[in-house]
């Protein structure tokens, strides 16, 4: 603790020679007891002394005496700078002094030596020593402190978790001032491939941020780069991201024969990203659009790897994935094999910590930042992984959307790729395009909408381009 830090001889000290089990009164003249018990007395009434006498900058006395009892039963005295017993005010410290635990020592000496010099000290119990620091900024800061020290809300040590917290909260666009997910939100950031109402180039530069959708099952990324350009880090490179860490980790762990890992993609999924998995080893199956699909295939592997596009995802480890790695767990630590150790403590970690029951948005920025923690990454550095192709999605209305189509199949051509589907939320279809440049896939959206608008039928059907 900080006390200790103060007086570090203290508490070994105290260890060193701990009171006895009974409580050691300042009688009438100083403490008398058996002899075996009084020798932490004597090393707490020493500390007195010295406090003694520098409040009055006067030399004072320790008498260790048997005084006119038998040899065994010894008495501590201490004398008063002007020859007499300690003055009256100052037995209770004494008492205070020779009764206090060991631990509490350090911290007993520093209060009476604050009251015996006049002053009133205030228990914070136990903090961290940062803590500490911001308690007493915050108890002067409307004490002559700056205008800009503190609030009174963030004094104590519930302030300083408060102060912290709520830097981090600086949430915008939840709903409570503005219409949920209204021109915000995961789904606009994703589909419309913009900015979130009221992130604006310029005064957001480098700003790490997040976008969730109403119910936070959704996740993506996105910034503002120096020169203003906005970025968007959809569940592809979610994907990216987490898969190549599962895969180092499994790697470190010697597990990467052993545990299946795999992505699970749907037709959303931007072509570079399959592409950037593909060329880093790792297996990528598909699905059809809805998580319930997703999830279902991440299931056949021992770590099944899923994120939309639109930011849906998680990571699901097989009981028996994690059976392995328990057990390999200890073996690790038997052979003292320190990263293969720590290579299985972070996978087990990952479990724990990405919800196992269905995506999860805040889990999903834990694992997030712990991995761009670990790889000492930005968001720059994230997106930087592969360059997304320029795609364009598009809706239209229609009623129809109960139409029992799958248009997921992949129309697959070294110059693009589109396709139409029903969507399963509204009354829409929706046409998804990827080309080598932006005004490609717009022009291959526009024409999938037109042929649709011809032929009426037309989604369901991959479209000819
Ligand atoms: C739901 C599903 C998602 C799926 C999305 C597709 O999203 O949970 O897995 O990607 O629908 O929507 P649509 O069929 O309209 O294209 P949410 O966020 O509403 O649960």
């Amino acid at each position: 603790s900080t006390i200790d830090r103060l007086y570090p001889g203290v508490t070994p000290a105290a260890l060193k020679f701990p009171n006895p089990d009974k409580r050691l009164a300042y009688g009438t003249a100083g403490f008398r007891d058996a002899a075996e018990l009084l020798e932490s007395t004597l090393l707490r009434m020493g500390m007195l002394a010295a406090l003694r006498s520098m409040k009055t900058g006067m030399a004072v006395g320790i008498a260790v005496t048997a005084s006119h009892n038998a040899a065994g039963d010894n008495g501590v005295k201490l004398v008063d700078p002007g020859g007499g017993m300690l003055e009256r005010a100052w037995e209770g410290a004494a008492e205070e002094l020779a009764n206090a635990p060991p631990h509490r020592l350090a911290f007993a000496l520093a209060e009476e030596g604050v009251a015996l010099l006049g002053g009133a000290a205030r228990d914070l119990g136990e903090l961290t020593t940062p803590q500490l620091h911001h308690c007493v900024r915050m108890a002067n800061a409307e004490r002559g402190g700056g205008p800009y020290w503190g609030r009174a809300e963030w004094r104590g040590e519930g302030g300083y978790f408060k102060m912290v917290a709520s830097a981090f909260a600086e949430v915008r666009n939840a709903g409570t001032d503005g219409e949920l997910n209204l021109n915000c939100g995961a789904e606009h950031a994703q589909k419309t491939q913009r900015p979130p109402a009221g992130f604006v180039a310029g005064r957001d530069n480098g700003k790490r941020c997040c976008s969730l959708d109403g119910d936070a099952d959704r996740l993506v990324y996105h910034y503002f780069d120096s020169s203003g350009v906005w970025h968007l880090l959809d569940g592809d490179k979610m994907a990216a991201l987490v898969a190549t860490f599962l895969q180092e980790e499994l790697a470190a762990a010697g597990l990467h024969h052993r545990l299946s890992m795999a992505v699970v993609q749907t037709a959303y999924a931007n072509g570079a990203s399959t592409a950037f998995l593909k060329a880093n080893g790792i297996k990528v199956a598909f699905a059809a659009t809805g998580v319930k699909f997703l999830h279902h295939e991440a299931l056949r592997y021992d770590v099944g790897v899923y994120f939309e596009a639109n930011g849906h995802g998680t990571v699901l480890f097989k009981d028996s994935a994690v059976s392995t790695l328990l057990s390999r767990q200890v073996r690790a630590a038997q052979q003292a094999r320190r990263r293969k150790a720590l290579a299985v403590k972070r996978l087990l970690h990952v479990r724990q910590l990405v919800n196992q029951a269905v995506g999860d948005a805040f889990s999903d920025i834990l694992l997030a930042e712990v991995i761009l923690r670990l790889r000492k990454w930005g968001l720059p550095e994230w997106d930087a992984m592969y360059a997304d192709l320029p795609s364009r999605q598009v809706r239209a209305a229609t009623a129809l959307r109960t139409a029992r189509l799958n248009a997921e199949a992949h129309a697959l051509d070294p110059r693009g790729r589109c396709f139409v589907r029903p969507s399963g939320t509204e009354d829409a279809v929706r046409v998804y395009a990827e080309a080598a440049t932006q005004g490609e896939a717009d022009a291959l959206a526009l024409a999938a909408l037109q042929v649709r608008a011809r032929a009426r039928v037309a989604y369901g059907e991959e479209c000819e381009v």
